[in-house]
């Protein structure tokens, strides 16, 4: 069977595509497509054609597997210009996600149907490049210039009811058979001799006016903070505003040059990278030999931060949250924070009332740890401190069956000596929520030396429910995300004892499209927290090791962040952002004469250079380790838990982009300084002499 079939049923042509798992339009499929087009060129019998793709969703987009390689086939712009010429009636009938190519294709098409759960979208923007096939031409000539930008400039899925009251899809029909739909849909068209208008002559919404211009600036300043850094946004609003002033062919060569200019940036392959890699994290051996039990129940012990977090999270998704805590105060302040959440999201329009308390009906709290008996995994987020967490798991073990999956949320400390307490240490792992818990995508699955692959599928099966992207991690001191965080803080400590300033390191890292430098993350976060770690550490701190005293100075005088209004920046009402605090520098001054160490002055590449180079080298030795299966794990990490800029694919991508070459020199150089510290891996050397990449591990 090819991946393109038709057959005409009396004047009706029907073609299906057949392309799995999402039907993406690869050569195959264009050349297929272009086929029958050809062919319907020349019949003068057929009246309307019905495209559609019967199994899991109509065309998700073009194969971006083939980006950036030189690949044969038909230009899917073209195919769609021949389909909307056509002298007869073209019918999409969509279902699933019509999105990228696959909604360019039924936009050029002449009518729309679709089933309810149908969502489209045009997500290109979120691969680096713009729609390609006629897309910023065609979506504003259908949903308007605003709706058209919004949509293209954020990727978002549109559900087929604001679909249909925005123009884009036509009509929504309840029915799931999408075959059954176009044909009845196609008959109906054709005895009552309608021909809807193609979407390249609809005008009406697509004009130049001065409005038009008021209207595009306007988006123009929403977006410009968060597409900053980045190109295809900008080349989106450029292809729209160019064809306003061209004619709908010319406008459509137009977005192919610019759609071409942004296949060949970084960005797309560093986004591309992002994108396969989330996926590849499901692709553990666990997985291959566990089964996934069914949650229901949750419990979470400890209602700070994480726990109100991990409850929302879970709350959000539909499961039921017992929440413990030592005593009624404290459950009552992590009631109110969720409450508090749900309010304020309430406010935003988020939700409705009626969802707080359909979500809040699914909570309880209570003081008393013998109320999770019935549970079906229970996460442990109480203070860091391994006797505190050894307890928990010690009364667990008296209170749950065996069957119960119990979670430490640490972010540090052993999970296999937390398992040990337990009777079946087979069901302990680590489920390490980022903060906020119920905002932040990541979550580390920690499997412990006795973690069964049922506990682990389990895991991988919770996090999917949670709507997040799990990634695997063995065990370590700090996990993957936080032990290359220890690295690279120490890095960056050593840099400004050596004369490196406080805010040129925080300028380069956000210069480079971090979202914050690492000194507002530590004031963010809150100083106390790094420095709780730094003395719980200081027993077994190897006294040969530099130790740069710059940050317990800081934490010593109170100064732990914006909680405290002060830290490395000043923090209140009328203070203007990323105000330095004045006193930062004299404390570093006074810190390296202590040390006598004679500052020197740091360029921006040096301080990139160091900061990259720390977090590779961390990087390479969790490999070593097998801490972290495969280097596009480390970068969806990165990406999703540490604020590193998505576009340039994560810290192990990038490192191959620049050159392992080019690292190695810099960590050999740095060695010389420093053995201990920057000692250089076996493995990037084996990488280097062998001509390979971490690409070439994934
Ligand atoms: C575009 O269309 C440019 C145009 O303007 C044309 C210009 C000429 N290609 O996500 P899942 C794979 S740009 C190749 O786990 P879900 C995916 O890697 C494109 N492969 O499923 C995975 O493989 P594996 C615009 C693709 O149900 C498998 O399919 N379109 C593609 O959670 C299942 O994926 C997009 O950006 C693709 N386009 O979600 C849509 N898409 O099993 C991107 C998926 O080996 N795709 N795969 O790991 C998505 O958003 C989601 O995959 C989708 C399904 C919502 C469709």
């Amino acid at each position: 069977m090819s991946v393109v079939n038709f057959k005409n049923i009396d004047d009706i042509c029907l073609i299906e595509i057949n392309n799995p798992p999402v039907n993406a339009i690869s050569a195959e499929v264009r050349k297929g497509l272009l086929k029958v087009v050809i062919e319907l060129e020349k019949n003068k019998k057929i009246k309307a054609v019905i495209i559609c793709a019967p199994n899991r969703t109509f065309l998700a987009g073009a194969d971006i597997r083939e980006f950036g390689k030189n690949v044969d086939g038909p230009i899917l712009s073209d195919i769609c210009n021949r389909l909307e010429r056509l002298d007869k009636i073209v019918i999409a009938s969509l279902h699933g996600t019509p999105l990228g190519g696959g909604l360019e294709v039924a936009m050029a098409c002449h009518y729309r149907i679709a089933t309810p759960n149908t969502k489209v979208g045009l997500p290109e923007v979120l691969l680096g490049i713009i729609p390609g096939a006629g897309g910023t031409q065609r979506l504003p000539r259908l949903a308007g210039i605003t709706v058209g930008l919004e949509m293209m400039l954020t990727g978002k899925h549109v559900p087929a009811k604001e679909a249909k009251n925005n123009g884009i899809i036509d009509e929504i029909i309840d029915n799931d058979d999408t075959v059954s739909n176009g044909l009845e849909v196609a008959k109906r068209l054709i005895s009552n001799n309608s021909r809807p208008l193609a979407t390249c002559l609809r005008n009406e919404k697509f004009v130049n006016t001065e409005e038009t211009k008021i209207s595009i600036e306007k988006i123009k300043q929403k977006f410009a903070l968060k597409h900053k850094n980045l190109f295809s946004p900008h080349a989106i609003i450029q292809s729209l505003e160019d064809g306003l002033n061209l004619t709908f062919e010319n406008a459509v060569q137009n977005e192919r040059k610019l759609f071409a200019d942004c296949i060949k940036s970084h960005q797309r392959e560093g986004l591309i990278h992002a994108f396969f890699s989330e996926r590849a994290v499901n692709k553990i051996p666990e997985l291959k030999l566990g089964k996934p039990k069914t949650i229901k129940k949750i419990g979470v012990i400890g209602g700070g931060t994480m726990g109100t977090g991990i409850s929302m999270a879970a709350l959000n998704s539909g499961f039921s949250v017992v929440m413990i805590e030592q005593d009624q105060n404290g459950l009552d302040k992590a009631f109110e924070k969720i409450v508090g959440t749900y309010d304020r999201n309430i406010n935003l329009g988020r939700m409705s009332n009626n969802d707080k308390d359909s979500i809040l009906n699914n909570f309880k709290g209570d003081t008393d740890l013998n109320t999770l008996s019935d549970r079906d995994l229970i996460i442990e987020a109480v203070f860091e401190e391994m006797e505190v967490k050894k307890d928990v798991f010690k009364k667990l073990n008296s209170i749950c069956s065996n069957e119960t999956i119990l979670a430490t949320n640490t972010s540090y400390l052993n999970v296999n000596e937390i398992a040990e307490v337990v009777s079946s240490p087979d069901r302990v792992l680590g489920l390490h929520f980022f903060s906020p818990a119920n905002i932040m995508k990541l979550l580390e699955i920690v499997v412990a030396e006795k973690t069964s692959n049922h506990t682990v599928a389990t895991a991988f099966s919770l996090a999917k429910n949670l709507k997040k992207i799990p990634v695997r991690s063995g065990v370590c001191d700090g996990f993957i995300g936080n032990r290359i965080l220890s690295k690279y803080l120490v890095a960056i400590y050593h840099m400004v004892e050596d004369g490196a300033s406080i805010y040129d390191i925080d300028r380069v890292i956000r210069e480079f499209g971090c979202a914050m430098g690492p000194f507002q993350v530590i004031d963010l976060a809150g100083g106390d927290i790094g420095w709780a770690t730094r003395k719980r550490k200081a027993p077994y701190r190897d006294s040969n090791d530099r130790y740069v005293e710059i940050p317990d100075r800081i934490c010593e005088r109170g100064w732990f962040g914006q909680k405290t209004g002060k830290g490395y920046y000043l923090y209140g009402k009328n203070v203007p952002f990323l105000t330095p605090n004045p006193e930062i520098e004299k404390i570093c001054e006074e810190e390296r004469n202590r040390a006598g160490i004679k500052p020197k002055k740091f360029t921006d590449e040096e301080i990139l250079n160091k900061y990259i180079s720390s977090l590779v080298l961390e990087g390479i030795k969790i490999l070593e380790e097998k801490i972290s299966i495969r280097p596009s794990d480390i970068d969806v990490v990165y990406i999703n838990g540490y604020g590193f800029p998505r576009w340039r694919g994560g810290p192990m991508n990038y490192a191959d982009k620049i050159g392992l070459k080019n690292i190695l020199k810099h960590i050999e150089t740095y060695e010389k300084e420093d053995p201990r510290f920057w000692k250089c891996p076996e493995l990037l050397k084996k990488l280097v002499a062998n001509n390979t990449l971490f690409r070439d591990l994934n």
